[in-house]
C-alpha cells in the first residue's frame, strides 16, 4: 500500500492550506499540475472549489460520485464539485438559510458544465417533492433550451453562454426541489446579424437547419444548407466538430415540450427564428433617388406569413423612417446603408425579445405551486450564478466592455465575502488574526459605473447628444475626464512607448483579469439600441402571438427615453449583487488549461495568470493568516480518536474536551494550535500531516493484524 507520504508527492494536496509553502505561486502551481496530471481536477482553498476544466469526460459525474458525497464531511473524501454541492443544500436544510453558488472564470473554464452538473446533482438526489415532480425535469430541461438560444460557438469556447444567468432553485421543508426561476442578463444580440470569423451564429440556427423535419423546413421557408444564410455565413464556420447540431435539436425540440410547450407555441417560436434568418437575407436596390427598395420578394412574402404582419407595412417600414415632427408624421425615404441598419436593428430586437420571451415562459412553467400556497415561506432558495467569463479578442468592442465590466463586479464581490466572512470567523472563535495585503478591484468598478465620472455616466452623455455625438467625441470625453487613472489608457494619454499598440480610436482597461482594449467603434449605437418606429409600430401589429407579447404598442407612446443599454445592466447588476449578498455564498473558481480547447495540455503561463488574476493566492494567504486548518470539534475527534487511548473507542465528555486530550496525547505544542469555541484551528500543516501519517499507519498496522488474524484462523 503506498503511505500517505508518497500518495502527497504524487498527487499533491487536496487543499492549498495544506501546502508546506504556501506563499509560493510556484508550488501552487505545481500542486495543481501534479493534481491535473492524474486527472484530479479538484483542489480546495479551505471552502472555495478551485476546478481545472479536464476537456475531456472523466467519468466522475455519475450516479455512484454523488452517492458517494452526500452526508460526507467536505474534507474526509477528495475533493469534488459534489461535495460542494452536498455541503450548501445541507446547509441550506439544516440551518434553513438562502445559499449561493458563484462559478466564476474565464471563458471556457467550465462554469456552464459545473452548474449543469449541480443541477443535475441536486435533481437526483433530494427528495421528490410531494406533487409538480415535474418541477425536476424542468428545471434540468429548460438548460438545452437557453443554451440553444443563448450559446454560441467563439473563438474561445465552442458552446459559450452570450448571457449571463442566475438561477434560483426552491426548497420546500422537506428539501426537495420545488421550483425555480431564472434571471438572464444582457444577451450579445450583435451576434444575431454579424459573427467574427471562426465564430457562429447562436446555435439554434444550425440546429433548426441540420436537425428540423422536411415539413417544417418547407413550411418556414428554409433551406437545409446554414451557407444560404447571410447572418450565418460571417464567420464562415458553420461546422463546428465538436458540436452535433441535429442530435441537440432533437434535445431541444423535446426539452421544449417538458418546459410546456404547445405544439402552437413551438410553431410561432420557430416562425421568429426563421423570420430572423429570412431578414437577414433582405436586400436592397438603391432607385435613382439613391433611396434604397427591397429587392427579395421571396423573404418578404415569408416575413409577411411567419410573423404575421401586413406585407406592404413591413416594406414601407424597411426602407422609411417615421419622425414625428410637430405633432405631424413624416416618412424620410432611407439610402441603403440605413436600411440595412434598420434591418438588423430589427434582427436584433425580434430575436433579444424573444429571449427573454422565453426566459419568462420557462420561469412560468418553473414557478412553485408550493410559493402561491400560504406555506410559501417554508421554502429555502438555492441560487446558482453562471455568467459569460471574461474575455479578450483581437477585436474588443461594447459586448466585451459589459461581459468583463459584469466580471470586475463578481470579483468584488468574491473579495468583499471571502475576506469578510474569513474575518467574522476568526472573531467568533475569538481567535486573533493580521489582515492580508490584496488587490481590491473597486477602483476599477468605480471607473466604470460611477455616477458622472465613470465611462457609462459619459457614454450616456454622449447618447443623449444625437447627430452631434459620435464614437470618437465619446472617446474624448472620457480622456478629458478619466485621463489620470491608473487603469484607464488612450493613445493620446499613453507614452511613447505603449502608444504603438493603440489605436486612435481605442481606449484601454487594465481589468483586475488583464488588459484589454476596446475599439469605440459602435458604443454609442450599442447603447442607443434604437429601432425606428415604423419598425415598431409594424412588429406591434404582428399575429405571431410570441411577436405581440414581445411589442407592445405602450412603448409607442412611452414619450419617456428608455434606459440605455449598459445603463439597464448596471442596474441589473447591482441588484444581482444585492441578491448574491443576501444568501450564503459558496465559490466554485474555474481555471483554463490551455487555448487549444484540448485535454492533458497544462499550460502554465496561461494558468499562473488566471490564478493571478483569481486572486487565489491572496485567497489562500488570508485562509493562511495564522491557521492552515481548522475544523469542527465533533469532526475532529471522530477522525482521529483512534490515536489515543483516552479518547477511543468513545469520548464521553464534550467533544471539545476530548478534542483537548487528543492533542495533548499527539504532543501538540502550544503553539501550534488554538481552541476556538466551535473549533479547533492548527497554525502549521505539517502538524496535520503528522496526525495524518499516524493515522495511515495506525490503519494499516490494524489491516496486517487482521490478516495475521485470518491467517491464524486457517
Ligand atoms: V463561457 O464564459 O460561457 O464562454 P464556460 O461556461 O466557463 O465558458 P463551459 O462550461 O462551456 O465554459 O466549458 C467549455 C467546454 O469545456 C465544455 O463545452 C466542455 O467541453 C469542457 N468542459 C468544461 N468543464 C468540463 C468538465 N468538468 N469535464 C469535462 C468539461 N469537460
Ligand atoms: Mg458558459
Amino acid at each position: 500500500m503506498e503511505s500517505a507520504l508518497t500518495a502527497r508527492d504524487r498527487v499533491g494536496v487536496q487543499d492549498f492550506v495544506l501546502l508546506e509553502n504556501f506563499t509560493s505561486e510556484a508550488s501552487f502551481i505545481e500542486n495543481l499540475r501534479r493534481r491535473f496530471r492524474e486527472n484530479l481536477i479538484y483542489t480546495y482553498i479551505g471552502p472555495v472549489l478551485v476546478s481545472v476544466n479536464p476537456y475531456r469526460d472523466l467519468q466522475i459525474y455519475s450516479r455512484q460520485h454523488m452517492e458517494r458525497y452526500r452526508g460526507v464531511s467536505f474534507y474526509e473524501v477528495p475533493p469534488h464539485l459534489f461535495a460542494v454541492a452536498d455541503t450548501v443544500y445541507r446547509a441550506l436544510r439544516t440551518e434553513r438559510r438562502d445559499q449561493a453558488v458563484m462559478i466564476s472564470g474565464e471563458s471556457g473554464a467550465g462554469k456552464t458544465e459545473a452548474t449543469k452538473r449541480l443541477l443535475q446533482f441536486y435533481a437526483e438526489t433530494c427528495p421528490a417533492p410531494e406533487r409538480g415532480g415535474a418541477v425536476r425535469d424542468r428545471l434540468l430541461q429548460s438548460n438545452p433550451v437557453l443554451e440553444a438560444f443563448g450559446n454560441a460557438k467563439t473563438l474561445r469556447n465552442d458552446n459559450s453562454s452570450r448571457f449571463g444567468k442566475y438561477m434560483d432553485v426552491q426548497f420546500d421543508f422537506k428539501g426537495a426541489p420545488v421550483g425555480g426561476h431564472i434571471l438572464s442578463y444582457l444577451l450579445e444580440k450583435s451576434r444575431v446579424v454579424h459573427q467574427n470569423h471562426g465564430e457562429r451564429n447562436f446555435h439554434v440556427f444550425y440546429q433548426l437547419l441540420e436537425g428540423g423535419e422536411e415539413e417544417t423546413l418547407r413550411r418556414l421557408g428554409l433551406e437545409r444548407n446554414p451557407q444560404s444564410y447571410l447572418y450565418l455565413v460571417k464567420g464562415q464556420c458553420a461546422k463546428v466538430s465538436s458540436i452535433n447540431d441535429k442530435s441537440d435539436w432533437k434535445v431541444v425540440r423535446k426539452a421544449l415540450t417538458v418546459i410546456n410547450f404547445t405544439e402552437d407555441e413551438v410553431e410561432d417560436l420557430l416562425s421568429i427564428v426563421a423570420s430572423v434568418l429570412h431578414l437577414g437575407n433582405i436586400h436592397f436596390a438603391a432607385d435613382e433617388e439613391s433611396n434604397a427598395q427591397v429587392t427579395s420578394e421571396n423573404q418578404l412574402k415569408y416575413l409577411t406569413r411567419l410573423l404575421g404582419v401586413d406585407g406592404v407595412t413591413l416594406r414601407e417600414a424597411l426602407i422609411h423612417r417615421k419622425i414625428i415632427a410637430k405633432g405631424e408624421e413624416l416618412l424620410s425615404p432611407l439610402n441603403l446603408e440605413q436600411a440595412a441598419y434598420a434591418r438588423d436593428a430589427l434582427a436584433k430586437a425580434v430575436y433579444s425579445r424573444t429571449f427573454t420571451w422565453l426566459v419568462g415562459k420557462i420561469n412560468r412553467s418553473l414557478a412553485s405551486k408550493d410559493a402561491e400556497s400560504p406555506s410559501w415561506r417554508s421554502t429555502t432558495v438555492l441560487g446558482l450564478l453562471d455568467i459569460y467569463g471574461f474575455e479578450v479578442f483581437q477585436h474588443n468592442s461594447f459586448e466585451q466592455f459589459c461581459i468583463n465590466y459584469c466580471n470586475e463586479k463578481l470579483q468584488q464581490l468574491f473579495i468583499e465575502l471571502t475576506l469578510k466572512s474569513e474575518q467574522e470567523e476568526y472573531e467568533a472563535e475569538g481567535i486573533a488574526w493580521e489582515p492580508v495585503q490584496y488587490f481590491n478591484n473597486k477602483i476599477i468598478c468605480d471607473l466604470v459605473e460611477e455616477k458622472f465620472k465613470g465611462i457609462i455616466s459619459i457614454l450616456d452623455e454622449e447618447c443623449l447628444r444625437p447627430g452631434e455625438a459620435t464614437d470618437l467625441t465619446f472617446l474624448e470625453k472620457l480622456e478629458d475626464t478619466v485621463k489620470h487613472h491608473p487603469h484607464f489608457l488612450t493613445h493620446k494619454l499613453a507614452d511613447q512607448r505603449t502608444r504603438k499598440s493603440l489605436g486612435r480610436g481605442e481606449f484601454r482597461l487594465l481589468h483586475y483579469a488583464g488588459e484589454v482594449t476596446y475599439s469605440v467603434t459602435g458604443f454609442l449605437d450599442k447603447n442607443n439600441d434604437l429601432l425606428f418606429r415604423n419598425l415598431k409600430e409594424t412588429m406591434c401589429g404582428s399575429k405571431n402571438p410570441i411577436m405581440s407579447r414581445c411589442f407592445d404598442r405602450s412603448e409607442l407612446s412611452d414619450k419617456k427615453r428608455p434606459e440605455t443599454v449598459a445603463t439597464q445592466f448596471k442596474m441589473s447588476l447591482l441588484q444581482l449583487v444585492e441578491i448574491l449578498k443576501s444568501k450564503e455564498p459558496a465559490y466554485i473558481r474555474c481555471i483554463k488549461p490551455n487555448d487549444a480547447k484540448q485535454p492533458g495540455r497544462f499550460d502554465e503561463v496561461l494558468i499562473r495568470h488566471q490564478v493571478k488574476y483569481l486572486g487565489l493566492m491572496e485567497n489562500l494567504r488570508v485562509r493562511r493568516a495564522g491557521f492552515a486548518y481548522r475544523r469542527k470539534y465533533e469532526a475532529f475527534l471522530q477522525r482521529y480518536k483512534s490515536l489515543c487511548p483516552e479518547t477511543w473507542p468513545t469520548w464521553a465528555g464534550r467533544p471539545q474536551d476530548g478534542v483537548a486530550v487528543l492533542v495533548r496525547h499527539l504532543g501538540y505544542k502550544p503553539e501550534e494550535y488554538k481552541m476556538g469555541r466551535t473549533k479547533i484551528f492548527i497554525r502549521f500543516p505539517k502538524t496535520l500531516f503528522a496526525t495524518e501519517d499516524a493515522l495511515e499507519i495506525r490503519r494499516q498496522s490494524l489491516a496486517t493484524k487482521i490478516q495475521a488474524t485470518w491467517r491464524g484462523f486457517h
